[in-house]
């Protein structure tokens, strides 16, 4: 451990590493309190927030109109289960349906478990509408793509650490690259039992990769001539992150179906969500698909709110004026350590120039010795994502933390 953690943190530390499993290699610092873009480490010792819990608190943490709605609900009734209705689900769901112009929403709560509604969707859809022959619907899916974690959307990761000794996997997808249109059509054009294509807006683990202008939307229009499902997922680019409420939004795209999850608690619960239009929702009846905690009343209620702050915070241009501010401010340090700068919106990542391969992190640790929580990931790069209530002031602040940490590794 670094010398710079002191009793306290090093005590949860090691507690944490002793029965917790060990599935993840967090930076040295234990926070214990949060409120709008800071958290708090049990020292006291106060963070900007640059991981926003990988874009689950947009809003901010602790956002006292959520965390109101959260903690009324809380005392009146959390869960019935679906085999009871409840008074929040339809309240929910019409207003969901409503701002993203929807006929259905199924509501789910990891963000994985969208992308497996989505999937089962998808094939549903290829048998029982487009007549694809059974057990043959086909998904094309991406490269260096993120979906999450469970055995069947591992099976079409590119990261050999996601499914390393995690097989067998399953079949039905075809990965080809990000960013690649004439690899889309070539296989639409040669495989009728395609079903759907399953893309991030922006790849978010291959370390916020922004694809060129017009790929979304004519990925899309390829998906329509084909008769194949455009499946957005907009889990971590969606809810305003990128300057729009979807990050399909920058091009007009109308995906088929849409995943959000993340924002839509503002990070108090886990939420997800399933947008589609009738022809494809009704294809699932009763009893094909559904989830204990999928659509309780306090998640219900938890979302709404969160979704309307982000509407009447107007979050999304937030995001984009000042995401724009902050990409030029870190062209403007001109440092030799940044080797590109990408993003949209506040979902935002730096590339860093080192032989070193400990450098992003080195770099990471440093920066919250400053006051600032961001996370390295694949060694070189660096997200800076920090909730959407930053103001310009905080965010003028932040440039300077990273400025002064980058000097002193150049
Ligand atoms: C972890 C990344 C971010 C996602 C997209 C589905 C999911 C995610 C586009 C699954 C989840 C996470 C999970 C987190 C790391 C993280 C991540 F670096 F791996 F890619 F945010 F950038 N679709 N993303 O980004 O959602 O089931 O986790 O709710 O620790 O694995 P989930």
């Amino acid at each position: 451990m670094p010398e710079t953690i002191d009793q306290k943190s090093a005590y949860f530390i090691d507690l944490e590493a002793q029965y917790g499993a060990h599935n993840y290699h967090p930076l040295p610092v234990v926070l214990t309190r949060g409120a709008g873009v800071y958290v708090w480490d049990v020292e006291g010792k106060k963070y900007y927030d640059f991981l926003s819990g990988y874009s689950s608190v947009n809003q901010g943490h602790c956002h006292p109109r959520i965390l109101e709605a959260f903690a009324h609900q809380a005392q009146r009734l959390t869960l019935t289960s679906r085999a009871f209705y409840n008074d929040q689900l339809g309240v929910f769901a019409s207003y969901i349906t409503r701002l993203f112009g929807y006929d259905k929403v199924l509501p789910m709560n990891t963000g994985v478990e969208a992308v497996e509604t989505a999937i089962k969707l998808c094939r549903k859809w290829a048998y029982e509408k487009k007549g694809v022959k059974e057990n043959k619907a086909t998904i094309i899916v991406c490269d260096h793509n993120f979906h999450g974690r469970t055995t069947t959307v591992i099976s079409f990761s590119s990261d050999p650490s996601a499914k390393n000794h995690f097989g067998p996997f399953s079949s039905g997808f075809i990965n080809i690259p990000y960013n690649d249109l004439q690899a889309l059509e070539n296989l639409l054009q040669r495989d009728a039992d395609i079903a759907g294509f399953l893309v991030e807006p922006i790849q978010g683990e291959a370390g916020v990769f922004v694809p060129d202008e017009g790929y979304l939307s004519k990925a899309k229009a390829l998906c329509e001539k084909y008769n194949v499902l455009f499946i957005a997922d907009e889990i971590q680019t969606g809810l305003g992150r990128t300057g729009k409420m979807l990050a399909c939004d920058h091009e007009n795209v109308r995906p088929d179906i849409v995943l959000l999850g993340k924002a839509l608690s503002g990070g108090m619960m886990p939420i997800s969500a399933v947008l589609a239009d009738d022809d494809i929702m009704l294809t699932i009846r009763p009893g094909e698909h559904g989830s204990t905690f999928g659509g309780n009343p306090l998640a219900s209620v938890t979302a709404v709110a969160a979704l309307q702050v982000l509407v009447d915070e107007n979050m999304a241009e937030q995001a984009e004026r000042l995401g724009q501010f902050f990409r030029d401010a870190l062209e403007k340090l001109q440092s030799p350590l940044i080797k590109t700068i990408r993003g949209k919106g506040l979902l935002n990542a730096i590339e860093i120039n080192s032989t070193d391969p400990n450098m992003a992190w080195n770099i990471c640790v440093a920066m919250s010795q400053k006051g600032l929580l961001a996370k390295p990931t694949h060694g070189d790069k660096i997200r800076f994502a920090p909730p959407l209530t930053i103001t310009e002031e905080q965010l003028s602040a932040c440039i300077v933390i990273i400025q002064q940490t980058l000097q002193t590794f150049e």
